[in-house]
């Protein structure tokens, strides 16, 4: 399916759907599972193409995964035990799976190549590579390991002390991963905290790992304990439908079982910032992620100022935000977030192009954008990019349009949300 139009705009969104599982922690929970000895098991597994890529560099590595539907049985030989891949780790259009995986290959005890799409091959790889290097790690790589394809021969890993020079998650995990396996004490200082999945799931699996206004701790050769994992539904799937529910006049939804673990819930503070009718209920904290209900209803917006340490709770939801800033009363300034131009595509200049064809306002800046609104959106022909997150903000723009679009490129949806469209379809009664 390269083109799809998307045609009925206004109509109301009603109903109740549950998100799919949580993009980050479903591809931690495969790394745990595949680097504890012994069987792990997942519930709530979202079985999008990037975190298939994961269990798949997995599967190369020794460990036996088997999946039906949203639950995985993972039973590994252990980190120890693995054996070296026959072929390329391939990790398709995944950021998460390339980080990350570099970080676990470094102590490993096998040599692996990882290497991913076009999209991959384009994105900074050094930010990992570098501080992993210094660890004793052996990585090699094209234009000295800041691209893709990387080759890593595991050994044995020195202790880091590292001040992390950009908030980010996938780094501060590879290091992690590498730390695990260092003898001695690593640590990790952020700026600003970025989610905090792995920390959080270190302790699921029986480590100590300390965490503490942004610095975190962890003593090297710790065991791996091989648990049950139940996934919560990712905020930033639910994004799209809260952002849609928002905008879309007569609009109802209920969005169930969304993960709320507070380092990724931005999007809840921008909502409430911004004026709209919502409500939260916790449905489940006993467990090391918090998860609950939000109820949207359709509302008028207001402009909002977003930046500093709230970007890395948001960071992905940005491109939706932009969506409903043009809807909001005022202007809306997005800064801090120059990360965003180092995503699946250059997000900032997606997000002001795509929407800028559509008639919105947006003037793109080095680190964000400017989003002065209300402004009225009409059908247009808009590209996905191959980035699902721009596909999405695409597809629910064509929500509010005086006409229909046409979307280019919408497969890449299924990179983190395959039940997009069935989802929209059925809070549209259709
Ligand atoms: O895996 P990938 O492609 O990097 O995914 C994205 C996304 O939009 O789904 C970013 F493009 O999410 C990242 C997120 O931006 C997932 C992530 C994680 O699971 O650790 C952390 C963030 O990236 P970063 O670079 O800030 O660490």
């Amino acid at each position: 399916m390269d083109k799809m139009t998307l045609n009925d705009p206004q109509a109301p969104l009603r109903g109740t759907i549950a998100v799919p599982g949580d993009k980050s922690i479903s591809h931690r929970a495969v790394m745990f599972g595949g680097m504890a000895k012994g069987r792990t098991t997942v519930s709530g597994f979202l079985p999008g193409e990037d975190c298939l890529r994961t269990i798949e560099c997995f599967r190369l590595l020794g460990a036996d995964i088997s999946r039906t539907g949203t639950d995985l049985v993972i039973d590994s030989p252990g980190i120890d035990g693995w054996q070296e891949p026959a072929d390329i780790l391939y990790t398709g259009n995944s950021g998460t799976t390339t980080r990350l995986m570099l970080g676990i290959l470094a102590g490993s005890r096998v040599h692996s190549v990882i290497a991913g799409d076009e999209s991959i091959a384009r994105r900074p790889m050094k930010r990992v590579t570098g501080p992993l290097q210094q660890m004793g790690a052996d990585i090699r790589g094209r234009k000295g390991a800041q691209y893709t394809p990387v080759s890593v021969l595991g050994g044995p890993l020195r202790p880091i002390d590292y001040d992390m020079p950009v908030a980010s998650a996938q780094v501060k995990s590879a290091i992690l991963f590498a730390a695990m396996r260092a003898e001695g004490t690593s640590v990790i200082r952020e700026k600003e905290v970025s989610r905090d999945h792995t920390e959080r799931m270190m302790q699921n699996f029986g480590m100590r790992v300390q965490a503490e206004e942004g610095v975190i701790t962890l003593q090297g050769g710790q065991e791996l304990v091989p648990v049950h994992v139940d996934v919560p539904g990712d905020i930033s799937s639910a994004a799209f439908f809260l952002a849609a529910s928002a905008l879309v006049p007569g609009s109802e939804v209920v969005l169930e079982n969304v993960g709320l673990n507070p380092t990724r819930t931005g999007m809840i503070d921008v909502l409430e910032a911004m004026g709209t009718d919502f409500g939260v209920d916790v449905s489940r904290s006993d467990d090391s992620e918090i998860r609950g209900t939000v109820t949207i209803r359709s509302s008028s917006l207001k402009a909002t100022e977003i930046g500093g340490d709230l970007i890395p709770r948001l960071i992905d939801e940005i491109p939706i935000i932009a969506l409903l800033a043009t809807q909001a009363e005022g202007t809306t300034v997005i800064r801090d977030a120059e990360e965003l131009r180092v995503k699946e595509t250059d997000r900032i200049a997606a997000v002001a192009e795509e929407l800028g064809k559509l008639g919105a306002d947006i003037i793109p800046t080095d680190d964000g954008m400017i989003i002065n609104g209300p402004t009225k959106l009409s059908g247009a022909v808009l590209d996905s990019r191959g980035d699902h997150r721009i596909g999405m903000m695409a597809a629910v723009a064509a929500l509010i349009t005086d006409g229909p679009v046409e979307l280019r490129g919408p497969g890449c949806i299924a990179i983190s949300y395959p039940e997009f469209f069935e989802h929209l379809n059925n809070l549209r009664g259709n």
